[in-house]
């Protein structure tokens, strides 16, 4: 049974999988670093060269869910480990809240539920939502998956990614040419060092005042301080948030009624959980085996 490294608790739904197959240890302090062949952890885990030093027998880093911008995959590359994520299962249910959010902020359904419960009966007018221009920022899976959710309501859809795809969808070159030409603004690209903060108060003016941001990528594409500053002056007209610069800390300034808030739930379904927890099981054993892990990320 080999062993395997988890940087912090793990969901209950991948434990006992995890636990059947191999030694699982929660934490560096009581395990044997020198015998860790695998390191497991969600997709915010935070993986360096000053953690793979002291773990000398480490092979994968298997990560429960599908971003991996906290992992250093140069300092991976540079020891031959491997990087494995659980692709395609949650695609469906990150879409799905997308789209969630994004009405939920139009049509002011929080908003209006909370003053329902506490008796009210006011109905403001809120905006349409079928016909809007839909940019969508990163066609890889989950964009690809808003895009076919959103285009039925879409006066048009458009998206900007590192490059055109073949897809029946107006390709832009950039992200401030997208938030110009787009009344809602959905992010999800895979988040890095060269798009850090990268909706940035231009971006957010480029949007509008009848604009709308959705984001269930990264909160460290949004420049949060920029994000509250457009909320609060009505350069944009609201946004729904399932991620954050510093989860799960949420600025007190976000808790705003034209915000909808969201706790990273994106993934958080029974079948995607379930699926996630075979997939980090299914990647692990598969190179135990000493083949290739059906979520592994190629090199760059
Ligand atoms: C999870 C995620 O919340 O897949 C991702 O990148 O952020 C989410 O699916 C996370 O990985 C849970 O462990």
């Amino acid at each position: 049974m080999i062993d395997v490294l988890a940087l912090s608790p793990l969901p209950a739904t991948l434990t006992p999988a995890l636990e059947r197959a191999f030694a699982v240890h929660v934490g560096e302090d009581h395990a044997p670093l020198d015998r860790v062949r695998a390191l497991v952890g969600g997709g915010a885990m935070r993986v360096d060269a000053a953690l793979l030093d002291r773990l000398p027998a480490l092979e994968i880093v298997a990560v429960h869910g599908v971003g991996h911008d906290g992992i250093d995959r140069a300092a991976l590359a540079a020891r031959g480990i491997a990087l494995a994520i659980t692709a395609d299962v949650l695609t469906d249910d990150v879409a799905d809240l997308a789209i969630g959010l994004w009405l939920a902020v139009e049509r002011n359904i929080v908003g209006n539920d909370r003053a329902v419960r506490e008796r009210g009966w006011s109905v403001p007018l809120a905006r349409r939502a079928s016909g809007r221009r839909i940019g969508i920022y990163g066609l890889g899976a989950i964009g690809r998956a808003i895009a076919v959710r959103a285009a039925p309501f879409a006066g048009e859809l458009l998206y900007t990614a590192r490059s055109a795809k073949a897809v029946p969808w107006r390709f832009v070159a950039d992200l401030p040419t997208l938030a110009a030409e787009s009344d809602v603004l959905f992010l999800a690209a895979a988040s890095g060092a060269d798009n850090a903060g990268a909706v940035d108060a231009g971006v957010l003016a480029a949007l509008g005042p009848a604009g709308v941001l959705v984001n269930v990528a990264r909160g460290g594409l949004v420049d949060e301080a920029a994000l509250v500053a457009a909320l609060e002056a009505g350069t944009i007209a609201g946004a729904g948030l399932d991620v954050f610069a510093d989860e799960p800390a949420v600025p007190a300034t976000l808790l705003r009624a034209n915000v909808v808030l969201s706790p990273h739930q994106g993934s958080a379904t029974v079948a995607a959980r379930a699926a996630m927890a075979a997939a980090v099981v299914a990647n692990l054993r598969a190179h135990v085996a000493g083949g290739s892990p059906p979520g592994l990320v190629a090199p760059d």
